[in-house]
């Protein structure tokens, strides 16, 4: 049986070039359910292997290497590709490991990819499928870093994208990106969760295609993160995957990934997903401690305005995927978020705000002996260090309103004498 379209609420089934985001029977998300029984004999660690030393373009993209669980039957005239992927999963040196508490630490960093951030992933799958179903113009609501990823694939396939940013809580190099990548660019007067309410009333009425995470073509990129980490450790699986939660876009792909992952046999048994929030953006995890009795949803606050998200559209798919792994939720305030990004930072490594919740979360939920201080932890480093650079700036200068600069490098200035220099030496002692 091909693959299709499934809605996981009243299971509805579309086929898999059907032009539709949302179940229109019942409103619900849809899965991208690929026949595993039938998948099962067609894909083995080997073929994976094989394809590593390959030039084809296809083969060369760290999301459709893995084609045969993002879409079956691709082709490489159809894909929409930047080489996306292929993203380098750090070993935490003894003092960043020492800050998270644990003494295996591997972060993987998605800002490595071609628009500094883990959406390229998904916009590979999803502006792939924009064209299969034959459409002229997409739209996306974004805190950012969906826009910027979108403005740049929507231009290689030559399609008119539209952007809708939540006016005045965007980071400056998303900004400048969708400008710079001729995406037609629009302020909404409201939070991300009233500009996607929009975004999504827009496709029902006019010939748009949505490509937030809502489209399951998104989350089939997005499942790669896991697979090619996983394929990194040589399909060792660890004992958990740490994730930053906003729209839970990644929290869904991660389950619905690992889920497959182990139905297929590529790995013998299922690593726990920790998903952190900020704590003024924390709906997932008041849900968590009610027992999932109530789809909370907040007005969100945080200076990790990627996850300044109240309602998370991927909610349903999330806590499926926590139900899957035996995940955990927890929240981390903005002190903790910036200190685990300094020390992220100093390592060399570098990320944006919401990505640096994961090491802040570790943190906290080695305190709590959620996780033990042996655990094997990798952490999914979402987006690049120079996507905000305010924060980097505000931070190093103790400008930062109400809270502390712990780990800041400030600005030196001297006189153009040697002796000056020579005082510089004795600073990192
Ligand atoms: C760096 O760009 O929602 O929980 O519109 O940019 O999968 O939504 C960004 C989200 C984490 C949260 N880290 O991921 C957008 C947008 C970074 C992000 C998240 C985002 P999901």
């Amino acid at each position: 049986m091909p693959s299709l379209l499934k809605c996981i609420d009243c299971g509805r089934e579309y086929a898999l070039d059907d032009r539709v985001t949302a179940c229109h029977a019942c409103g619900g998300l849809l899965d991208v359910a690929h026949d595993l029984d039938a998948l099962r004999p067609a894909i083995s660690r080997e073929l994976f292997d094989r394809r590593l030393a390959s030039w084809n373009p296809l083969d060369r993209s760290g999301v459709w290497r893995y084609r045969e669980l993002v879409r079956p039957g691709v082709s490489a005239a159809q894909a929409v590709t930047r080489g996306e992927g292929n993203t380098t999963l750090y070993t935490a040196g003894p003092k960043l490991a020492s800050y998270a508490g644990v003494a295996r630490l591997q972060l993987k960093h998605e800002g490595e990819n071609p628009t500094g951030s883990f959406k390229d992933r998904g916009m590979t799958g999803g502006v792939t499928q924009a064209r299969v179903v034959g459409a002229r113009s997409v739209i996306c609501a974004s805190t950012g870093n969906t826009s910027a990823s979108m403005a740049s694939y929507a231009a290689i396939a030559g399609l008119q994208a539209l952007v809708f940013f939540p006016a005045g809580y965007v980071a400056l190099g998303k900004v400048a990106q969708s400008l710079a990548y001729g995406a037609t660019s629009v302020q909404v007067e409201g939070d991300f969760d009233d500009t996607l309410a929009l975004v999504r009333r827009a496709c029902d009425e006019l010939p748009i295609y949505l490509l937030n995470s809502i489209n399951p073509f998104r989350l089939e990129g997005q499942k790669t993160i896991v697979i090619e980490l996983l394929h990194q450790r040589g399909w060792r699986v660890p004992d958990w995957i740490v994730v930053p939660g906003g729209n839970l876009g990644n929290s869904a792909a991660f389950g619905k990934a690992l889920h497959e992952l182990h139905a297929l046999g590529l790995i013998d048994r299922l690593p726990r997903l920790a998903i952190v929030q900020a704590e003024g953006a924390n709906p997932l995890y008041r849900s968590y401690l009610d027992g999932w009795q109530v789809r909370h949803t907040v007005r969100a606050e945080t200076l990790a305005t990627a996850i300044r998200i109240g309602n998370p559209a991927n909610y349903p798919k999330a806590v499926r995927a926590l139900r899957w792994t035996d995940g955990v939720v927890t929240e981390v305030s903005d002190q903790a978020i910036l200190d685990a990004k300094a020390q992220i930072d100093a390592a060399g490594i570098g990320c944006e705000p919401a990505s640096a919740a994961t090491v802040a979360g570790i943190r906290r939920l080695v305190d709590e002996g959620t996780i033990g201080p042996g655990d094997d932890v990798v952490a999914v480093l979402t987006g690049h260090l120079l996507k905000d650079p305010d924060a980097v700036m505000k931070y190093h200068a103790g400008a930062l309103p109400g809270l502390e600069s712990t780990f800041a490098n400030a600005m030196r200035t001297i006189k153009p004498s040697l002796d000056e220099v020579a005082a510089l030496l004795d600073l990192r002692v």
